[in-house]
């Protein structure tokens, strides 16, 4: 296959305007973005990226999961096209680049194309994931994961969020459910641009990541049950205090991760307590445990471990709990032919690279399932992200938009 020449760039400007743009959208209280998914916001960010898509050319399907799929024709139509994407629903304090990057920078490659009148014979399709964050509603990668067949859409569309309105029914009211059977479309290949969300490419100066790996994941939500009480009035021996069990249950995961270092992680960071008044025992708490290793083994360890000291500390404090995991998936290896893909660019192009493990899940990690799959990654100031402070530089955007339109076309071939 002929790669594209080291000149293909694409348009830095068009493709950072378009990010600001997007970012009015939604947004948050302290500079970064709320859009979550399926809110009348995620509305509006998708009819901005369709009318953008409009302007492309680009003719656009939507699947009964709201995914949307933006497609530039090859000249051979018959051929399974390629994808470039990622996800545009943020955090409830989330960043303007996670996600978005992905989406619009699989834009970028289109609208240069477009500029430079570069057809290919792979057809090429721009992808929004809907639902990737499972910040309102559980899973994350959520229809990327009903798309790979792990994820049951029934199942999903009765996910509830704190409200206690369903996906399902959030999605079509918006009007974003699409007519698409979910997983039908055969995919050549899968390309996504996301910053690291990490600190190793900034604190290692360089400009881009090759993902090699994404690290497994789990998320258990524990429910914890003892009584309601006076704080008062009720000797603590006395006390079946549900609060004190999820302090006692964090702190037991932060232990059971320090003890997988150097790559082992693991959280709280949804926490519930009812009835949540000053004055009264905790009598029930809902939180969710997020833990993620390299390693499937260190996965199922920690798994197994923080069970067992939940069951230790409940005893003790004679409450009850419910154990659910609400996501989860293995380590994933990404494909190798499109890892070179990746590399090669940024070679041909004169950026300095690493191979990189996302730290993150991704859309990419379950179409690794179903596609060849690989990722691009720029670096992220701080290695912040999920937070609305999160920050890239307009150089960063560039280069992994640059290696993400020549991975795109030499995969989908160039017609001289
Ligand atoms: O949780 C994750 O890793 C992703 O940002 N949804
Ligand atoms: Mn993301
Ligand atoms: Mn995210």
């Amino acid at each position: 296959m002929a790669a594209p020449g080291e000149n293909l760039r694409i348009n830095s400007d068009r493709l950072w305007d378009s990010i600001m743009e997007m970012a009015k959208i939604g947004p948050g209280i302290a500079g970064g973005n709320n859009r979550q998914t399926v809110t009348d916001e995620d509305g509006e960010g998708r009819h901005l990226f369709k009318r953008w898509c409009d302007a492309a050319g680009l003719e656009m399907g939507v699947d009964e999961m709201g995914t949307m799929f933006a497609r530039r024709e090859g000249t051979d139509p018959s051929l399974p096209p390629v994808y470039v994407g990622s996800h545009l629903d943020t955090q409830p304090t989330g960043g303007k680049y996670d996600g978005v990057l992905g989406v619009l920078g699989g834009l970028e490659v289109v609208r240069s194309l477009n500029d430079l009148g570069i057809k290919t014979k792979h057809p090429i399709v721009v992808t929004n994931w809907t639902n990737e964050e499972g910040a309102r509603f559980a899973p994350a990668m959520m229809a990327s994961g009903v798309f790979a067949g792990v994820l049951e859409q029934a199942d999903v569309y009765g996910h509830v969020d704190k409200q206690g309105k369903k996906f399902g029914e959030e999605l079509e009211r918006i009007g974003w459910k699409g007519t698409e059977k979910v997983g039908d479309r055969k995919i050549h290949a899968f390309f996504e641009l996301h910053i690291e969300q990490g600190p190793i490419l900034e604190d290692e100066g360089i400009d881009i990541g090759v993902v090699t790996h994404g690290q497994g994941l789990k998320w258990l939500q524990v429910t914890l049950t003892g009584k309601e009480a006076h704080t008062g009035s009720t000797p603590m021996p006395k006390r079946r205090n549900a609060g004190l069990g999820m302090a006692r249950v964090i702190e037991l995961v932060h232990e059971i991760a320090m003890d997988y270092q150097p790559d082992a992680v693991g959280a709280v960071g949804h926490m519930e307590v009812y009835p949540n008044s000053r004055n009264i025992i905790a009598g029930r708490t809902v939180f969710t445990i997020d833990i993620r290793s390299p390693e499937k083994e260190v996965l199922d360890a920690m798994d197994g471990r923080i069970r067992e000291g939940i069951d230790t500390i409940c005893e003790a404090l004679d409450i009850q709990y419910q154990i659910e995991q609400v996501g989860a998936f293995d380590p994933v290896t990404f494909d190798a032919g499109c890892v070179k893909a990746i590399r090669d660019a940024a070679e041909r192009l004169g950026y300095s690279h690493r191979n990189i493990v996302s730290g993150a899940g991704h859309d990419a990690c379950w179409i690794n399932r179903v596609a060849p799959t690989a990722m691009v990654m720029c670096p992220c100031v701080d290695g912040l992200s999920h937070n609305e402070a999160e920050e890239i530089t307009k150089e960063w955007a560039s280069a992994g938009a640059d290696v993400l339109f020549h991975a795109v076309v030499e995969t989908a071939v160039i017609v001289e």
